[in-house]
């Protein structure tokens, strides 16, 4: 007869995602393990079958797959510290955001306690865990990612990207910053149709509609980078460009607006177009972001 049983599942911190991620958990017959510093946080849970530890050591020690989502590498080594020693033989996941540097130096010290280390990036908000539209960077140890694949498919699509511990981290950091790009433009973009009464829920379709039209830009610019060339094909030039992204610095002082979220483009526009790449495309701005060049 086979084994159905699901293998058990630790889970320490519950904050808006370590619940979400737990309950997904729970929801596909995995026994879980919760601990949370606020105690309180895991009485929902454990109403939907969840253990709650009285410790972090006493979490680790239920399960051999321990998954950790925190606020912040502080509080994750303030936690995992004082309990390393039973981290041994465990196969930790680590899903809290931080730099790749961070990932880096805490797969060095998961791996001097004797732990198989995953670091993760989850690129989904708590209500997405579970749907179709999560996903979810891992690097690290492939062992700890092919064993533990039926858990953490549950959460999302999951994808590796190789044995390098920060290259999630890296992936995550580089696709929140292209996130907070458009949300930067998106506040601006209220603010300055709020200057002049529009609703906002009238205003949202047509930047909707806009930034989806948009959105194709990555696949465009990423051509051209590979082919190390910024200046064939050229639609929209950068000089065109910089002079009508002073419209949008203007029109903001105009409407009394303030232009701070904007302003940082606007000299490397110029830089940009002063050095004799007026011609070429805007993703030949990313030469400028290179430190030897900045
Ligand atoms: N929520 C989101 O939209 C994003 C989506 C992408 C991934 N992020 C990252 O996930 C990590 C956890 O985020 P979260 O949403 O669960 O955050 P909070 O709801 O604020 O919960 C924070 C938990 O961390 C615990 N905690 C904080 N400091 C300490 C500490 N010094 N010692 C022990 N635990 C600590 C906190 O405990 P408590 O306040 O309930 O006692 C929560 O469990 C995060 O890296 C996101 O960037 C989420």
């Amino acid at each position: 007869m086979t084994n159905t049983a699901k293998p058990a599942v630790t889970v320490l911190g519950l904050g808006a995602m370590g619940t979400a991620l737990s309950e997904v958990l729970l929801a596909g017959g995995h026994p879980v393990t919760v601990w949370n510093r606020t105690a309180a946080k895991a009485d929902a849970l454990v109403e939907k079958g969840a253990a709650r530890a009285a410790s972090p050591a006493e979490a680790i020690a239920a399960s051999r797959l321990v998954i950790v989502c925190l606020l912040d590498y502080p509080s994750v080594r303030e936690v995992l510290d004082s309990t390393a020693d039973g981290l041994r033989g465990r196969a930790l996941v680590n899903l809290t955001n931080g730099t790749p540097g961070q990932a880096r130096e805490f797969a060095h010290w998961a791996a001097c306690q004797g732990a198989d280390y995953l670091d993760g990036g989850i690129m989904a908000v708590p209500p997405m865990i579970g749907t179709p539209a999560a996903f979810v960077l891992y690097s690290g140890s492939r062992e700890v990612f092919d064993s533990h694949r039926g858990a953490l498919d549950s959460f999302g699509d999951s994808i590796y990207l190789g044995a390098a511990a920060g290259l999630a981290a890296l992936h995550d950091i580089a696709l929140l910053s292209g996130m907070y790009g458009m949300i930067m433009g998106t506040i601006h973009a209220f603010a300055l149709t709020g200057s002049e009464g529009i609703p906002a829920a009238q205003f949202a379709p047509l930047l909707t509609r806009w930034l989806s039209g948009m959105s194709q830009w990555p696949a465009g610019a990423a051509a051209q980078i590979e082919a190390q060339d910024y200046a064939s094909g050229v639609v929209s030039n950068l000089a065109m460009q910089a002079a009508g992204y002073g419209n949008l610095i203007r029109a903001a002082e105009e409407q009394g607006i303030s232009a701070e979220l904007l302003a940082p483009l606007e000299p490397l526009l110029r830089r940009r177009v002063a050095d004799g790449h007026g011609h070429e495309d805007l993703i030949g701005m990313m030469e400028l972001l290179k430190v030897e060049n900045a």
